[in-house]
């Protein structure tokens, strides 16, 4: 059973603030660092439940905000696979995270236990790890706290990324099965993308140095690994490495400030050359966006669409040239953000679906594939391999040497991808695969398609619940008649497209507008961001 007096006693440490009120989003919990400390302390509580539902299997916390200002921190908890915490189970967060005394807390766990029928006599075990930010250190003290309160077994993963907690718990999760997915270390990680990097682009012509913006964040640190093992294969140039300076995290600098102001970080200025790619990560290096500077000097932003574009159409080669085009079929995952022009490029290839914000959404629409593609536009994203493809790389006779060289590539991409989330680092040498394979130049992938111009604003509103979506968040179903104002602004202009829905991590509503010319689409923006307000 529990120990009562145990759990009573640690949760007194880590009393919740009557005023405050914290919900499981899109991203776990996230808010001011200060403030987490009671939510810390209960989330270390459920991952330890979590992992005895699981009979023992390890359950990973990450402690992160990814993008947000240094000053915000958040949580969110990683399922036996490495996919992010199912979603019946974002409540059980909630709730918890709410209880207003000590008492009330173990009433509700109490209760949890007793619902969800937990055997509290299995082992517990729980990974975790934190990114760069100040206020890291003392929430994981807050989180070992609710580990010792169940007994749970926690292993420190210290300062890393993201994917990497994602991996790690994949691979403890497989270690000695027949779907080992890798040394559960950090170090077996780097080793596992490395290897199949160099396998991949063996006998290709090394490629241009790499500029990579690290948003003075946790992906400094992961840059300065890889390259140690990726000898001369890839040079990588990295800048905004200052992860233990106070302020400088994603302080105009990464891959959600590249994305929102589609501009270079101002620490590139006269880095970044004519002709040359660099690319940015976000704070906690999940997501990642390419750039380069076109002849006369124009920034040019190559986003998660166009990383979807060119690794689909990577992949749906591949097959062709193993043999396997009758028999896998890639697929590719949007949400309404996706350019225009990328969903029309995709769509003319490929099967195409749009699903709601969020990266779980994506994730589990592109489980339906034989290989999903996902990406969201704004640099998240992955491939995911389904359990008969893989079967059939492992099982598959080539009938020739290229039908060969094609299924040993798709092989060792499923080696260099991280299948259990989007990850900066193992989509940079994705992407630099892809190039070296084709010779592109930034400016030759970028003209797969053209983008359409597009504007985003945010609506900061009394009240955000009022608004409700469907199709993919692409249609408002509430407040009434606000769609149809949108609809009927949006077709007065050439290839106008609007949408608007509440932000899961923020107190404002989004509005996304693009158009065939940047006047109008941002023209489009700011009428419908006028019709919310
Ligand atoms: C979170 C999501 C991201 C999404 C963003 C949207 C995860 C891991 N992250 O950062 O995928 O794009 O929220 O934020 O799911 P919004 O709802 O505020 O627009
Ligand atoms: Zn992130």
């Amino acid at each position: 059973s529990l120990s009562i007096d145990l759990i009573r006693k640690l949760a007194d440490r880590h009393p919740k603030a009557s005023h405050l009120r914290f919900q499981y989003g899109t991203a776990g919990f996230r808010t001011l660092g200060s403030i987490l400390d009671s939510v810390m302390f209960r989330v270390g509580v459920l991952a330890a439940l979590r992992s005895k539902r699981f009979d023992g299997k390890t359950i990973g916390v990450m402690v992160t905000a990814s993008h947000n200002p240094e000053h915000d921190n958040g949580v969110k908890l990683v399922d036996p696979r490495g996919e992010m915490l199912e979603a019946s189970w974002e409540n059980h967060a909630t709730v918890l995270a709410n209880a207003p005394t000590t008492d009330a807390f173990i009433e509700c766990l109490e209760i949890l236990v007793k619902n969800l029928r937990i055997d509290l006599s299995k082992p517990s075990r729980v990974v975790y790890g934190r990114d760069t930010r100040p206020t890291g250190a003392a929430l994981v003290a807050s989180l070992e706290d609710g580990l010792r309160a169940i007994g749970a077994e926690g292993r420190n993963a210290g300062i890393t990324t993201t994917p990497i907690l994602h991996y790690l718990v994949r691979a403890i999760n497989t270690k000695g099965t027949k779907d080992e997915y890798g040394e559960d270390s950090e170090e077996g990680y780097m080793k596992k993308l490395s290897t199949a990097f160099k396998k991949l682009v063996a006998g290709k012509p090394a490629s241009e140095p790499l500029i990579v913006d690290c948003a003075n964040g946790v992906g400094t640190q992961a840059v300065a690994e890889i390259s140690q093992y990726l000898g001369d294969t890839l040079q990588l140039l990295p800048y905004n490495t200052a992860a233990s300076s106070t302020g400088a995290l994603n302080n105009a600098c990464g891959a959600d400030f590249v994305k929102t102001t589609q501009k270079l970080p101002p620490s590139l200025h006269g880095v970044l050359k004519p002709g040359q790619r660099g690319c940015s990560f976000d704070g906690d290096a999940d997501r990642i966006i390419y750039f380069y500077l076109d002849e006369r000097g124009h920034f040019c932003m190559l986003d998660g669409d166009k990383i979807a574009a060119l690794v689909a159409a990577f992949i749906v080669e591949l097959v062709k040239s193993a043999g396997l085009e009758n028999k896998i079929k890639v697929g590719i995952v949007q949400t309404a953000y996706a350019n225009g022009g990328s969903t029309k490029y995709l769509a003319s290839r490929l099967p195409v679906k749009c699903v709601a914000t969020g990266v779980k959404h994506l994730h589990h629409a592109a489980e339906h594939y034989d290989v999903g593609v996902y990406f969201e536009a704004n640099g998240h994203g992955t491939v995911l391999f389904s359990p008969d493809t893989l079967h059939i790389f492992q099982t598959h006779q080539p009938s020739t040497p290229a039908q060969s060289t094609g299924l040993n590539h798709l092989i060792n991409l499923t080696q260099l991808i991280n299948q259990t989330v989007g990850d900066a680092l193992s989509d940079m040498l994705l992407v630099e695969v892809v190039l070296a394979h084709k010779s592109y130049s930034g400016a030759e992938w970028d003209s797969l398609y053209v983008d359409l111009p597009n504007r985003l604003v945010k609506v900061v509103v009394p009240d955000r619940s009022i608004f409700k979506t469907e199709d993919a968040e692409r249609r408002l179903v509430s407040p009434p008649g606000l769609q149809s104002k949108i609809d009927d602004l949006r077709r007065r202009y050439e290839a106008g497209r609007a949408f608007v829905r509440p932000s899961g991590t923020e107190d404002v509503v989004r509005v996304y507008a693009e158009a065939q010319f940047r006047p109008q689409a941002d023209e489009l923006a700011y009428r419908v961001a006028g019709l919310v307000y």
